[in-house]
């Protein structure tokens, strides 16, 4: 299965059969207060600086997040991908909770880029799916609906089977789905992690679909965040994860070994490009 995913210039794929993709966390205010003060201002920079350092890395898409309290997303997303787009050439991943800030995003979207998201709830699923359709883009899955988020991998993947029905019968290709199993914190959940695992495998064998998840979400309240993100990270493709949303200046090294060790990098030429670069 291949996503096709455009910026100004380039094409970028994520394919089920290649290579771990990286979409870049980090231009998210979230636990980053600069962010947030910056791009209240109009400035920027902050937020480029951001997009070239995880390029640098690794990063081969920007996840763009300008959620934070007392914000108008609907103008300060586009305004944002606007900045992103003039200073780098990868393809975006808008991330917001607001259908209007994601409207207005892809109005100045040059290329082809990834919502971030829609999920099984029927408010999510009317006002997004129209908009993916409409300004053709492909679309991050939820496996969470009206009945809040369950503990139960079957019970996530109908909700990844559900969402995948309903952008079909939209006209939406199956290709431009790319679900996202809920990564989330095993310090409060044993088995939060588990549970996302035996996900990614269900929709990976019985879907082929792209699969996507907030890689650092596993770690938050516990030290050593990286080795724990790592060890996740590993499992999670070995399970059918393709294109993690995490820090690539944290997470490449792994990503790239995990593939040269799955026979996903013929002569260890993006493993060693990769290490030369840094
Ligand atoms: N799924 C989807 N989208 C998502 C998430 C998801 N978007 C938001 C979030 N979860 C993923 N993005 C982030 C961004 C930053 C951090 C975690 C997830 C983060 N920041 C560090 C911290 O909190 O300490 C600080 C920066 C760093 O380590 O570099 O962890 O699950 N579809």
């Amino acid at each position: 299965m291949k996503t096709i995913l455009k910026s100004k210039s380039q094409e970028v794929i994520i394919d089920t059969d290649g290579p771990v993709l990286i979409i870049g966390e980090s231009i998210n205010p979230t636990r980053r207060k600069k962010l947030v003060s910056t791009l209240s201002e109009g400035n920027f920079e902050l937020a480029i600086q951001l997009a070239k350092t995880q390029i640098e890395g690794g990063a081969d898409i920007l996840d763009v997040n300008v959620g934070f309290p007392g914000v108008d997303d609907e103008k300060l997303l586009p305004e944002t991908v606007k900045a992103i787009q003039e200073a780098v050439d990868v393809p975006l991943c808008i991330d917001s909770p607001n259908p209007k800030a994601i409207e207005s995003a892809l109005k100045v979207i040059d290329g082809r880029c990834l919502i971030n998201s829609v999920n099984g709830e029927e408010k999510s699923l009317e006002a997004i799916l129209p908009l993916a359709k409409e300004y053709d883009a492909a679309v991050i899955g939820l496996v969470m609906d009206d009945d809040g988020i369950t503990y139960d991998p079957e019970k996530r993947f109908k909700i990844a089977e559900k969402i995948l029905e309903k952008a079909v019968k939209l006209g939406i290709k199956e290709e431009d789905v790319v679900i996202d199993p809920l990564a989330m914190a095993v310090s409060a959940d044993p088995n939060a992690c588990l549970v996302t695992l035996e996900t990614i495998k269900l929709v990976h064998d019985r879907l082929g679909l792209n699969i996507t998840q907030g890689a650092s979400n596993i770690s938050f309240g516990l030290p050593n965040r990286e080795a724990l993100n790592m060890a996740h990270m590993v499992l999670s493709i070995w399970n059918g994860l393709t294109c993690p949303i995490a820090n690539p200046n944290k997470i490449t090294t792994i990503v790239r070994a995990a593939d040269l060790i799955r026979a996903r990098d013929d002569y260890a030429m993006r493993f060693t490009e990769f290490f030369q670069n840094q």
